[in-house]
């Protein structure tokens, strides 16, 4: 296989509701879809950071300039033996995981489609025919209107709640959903808005039996969480420290967590989730697929890599809808009634692009080889 041009589109969406999270609301997404071009077929990814270098040190912008400038000059031209070079072929690239993970699933693509066979397969998923889905909730204006999506989303089917948390939102918050919901699978996720001074604090969080607190403390600390979880009942789950699979060996050593989320983005790919996955299943770590507000190509991803056997828990991989009027995939990612995804067997990432609907909402493109 070998790369002959590769071509970035940055299109814009509206999300439905905005998004908040401890470092910030979205309103509205800015995204790099990746098409990579290789012996007569396309290959499709799409980049998963932000609008703003706030959940880690990637945004939209500094991707665009990484993939041009450094990841598809690394890979263009080069005879590919299967898509796992491309990890090794851009590592010389300091962090900037979601710009190359962009192009590296954008291979696995290229690669699935070529063998006529679909992504889960090429990966190695397949443990499941649906994935089990749960949903993550941003922080509303008040605990009322909080508590009316929470019923809207059980209503839906959805297997498991995460509501996102921050100082002055957190107890209380968590106590009146607990009082209303108290049977669910409930968690909360912090995205790093703590330290271990506030250890006292987020004790107070196991009186909920919440299945899990996720990365309450630095984006780059594991250590701190290895003390925190010492005194905690309710097990930490990771999310922004594991970038790559030597981070979730180190959280293995040091029982910084009971619980990796895994994002294809944010570690770079499918060879290196593949990886952490492995590390996480041979510590009988349960890891669950996490989401970064994806269209399409990404959720469709992330789908694929929810098929492997330790995906255990209900992820963050939730219907288009609740978060597009329209999406860039046809059909639609749905859920079933009891809250999973139906896996697809088409070759490549399983849905037909609405190529009509990326053209009109592209605001930049280039072309590299
Ligand atoms: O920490 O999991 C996170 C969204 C943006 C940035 C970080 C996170 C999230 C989510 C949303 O929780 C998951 C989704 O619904 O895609
Ligand atoms: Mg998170």
């Amino acid at each position: 296989m070998k790369l002959e041009r590769i071509t970035l589109r940055q299109i814009r969406m509206p999300l439905v509701h905005f998004f908040e999270t401890s470092f910030g609301r979205t309103y509205e997404r800015d995204m790099i879809l990746v098409e990579a071009q290789g012996d007569g077929a396309s290959g499709w990814g799409e980049v998963t950071a932000g609008e703003n270098p706030f959940y880690n040190e990637e945004w939209t912008a500094s991707a665009w300039m990484i993939l041009r400038d450094y990841a598809a000059p690394r890979v263009l031209g080069r005879e590919l033996r299967s898509a796992e070079d491309v990890y090794p072929l851009t590592a010389h690239i300091r962090g900037h995981n979601m710009a190359r993970g962009g192009l590296e699933t954008a291979v696995w693509d290229l690669e699935a489609r070529l063998d006529g066979v679909p992504l889960w397969r090429k990966i190695g998923g397949g443990a499941r025919r649906e994935i089990p889905c749960g949903v993550s909730m941003g922080i509303q204006d008040s605990v009322e209107q909080l508590i009316e999506k929470i019923e809207r989303e059980l209503a839906a089917g959805y297997q498991r709640i995460k509501m996102k948390i921050k100082p002055g939102r957190d107890i209380d918050d968590v106590r009146r959903v607990r009082e209303r919901f108290p049977s669910i699978k409930l968690m909360v996720d912090a995205n790093s808005a703590y330290t271990l001074a506030d250890t006292e604090h987020l004790k107070k969080l196991d009186d909920f039996y919440l299945m899990m607190i996720e990365q309450p403390l630095s984006h780059d600390d594991i250590i701190d969480h290895a003390e925190l979880q010492s005194k905690l009942q309710t097990p930490i789950c990771l999310d922004e420290c594991i970038r790559t699979a030597r981070h979730a060996e180190q959280a293995v050593q040091l029982h910084a967590c009971g619980i990796i989320n895994i994002k294809l983005g944010r570690v770079a790919g499918f060879a290196e989730a593949k990886r952490v996955h492995d590390v996480a299943q041979a510590a009988k770590i349960p890891v669950w697929c996490g989401g970064m507000l994806e269209a399409g190509i990404g959720r469709a991803h992330n789908i694929a890599l929810a098929t492997l056997p330790n995906f255990v828990l209900p992820g963050d991989v939730s219907a288009s809808g609740r978060y597009w009027k329209q999406d860039i995939i046809e059909p639609p990612v749905e859920t079933t009634a009891y809250g999973t995804i139906a896996v697809r067997d088409d070759p490549g990432f399983g849905y037909a692009l609405d190529r009509d609907f990326i053209r009109s909402i592209t605001v930049r493109e280039e072309s590299i080889g």
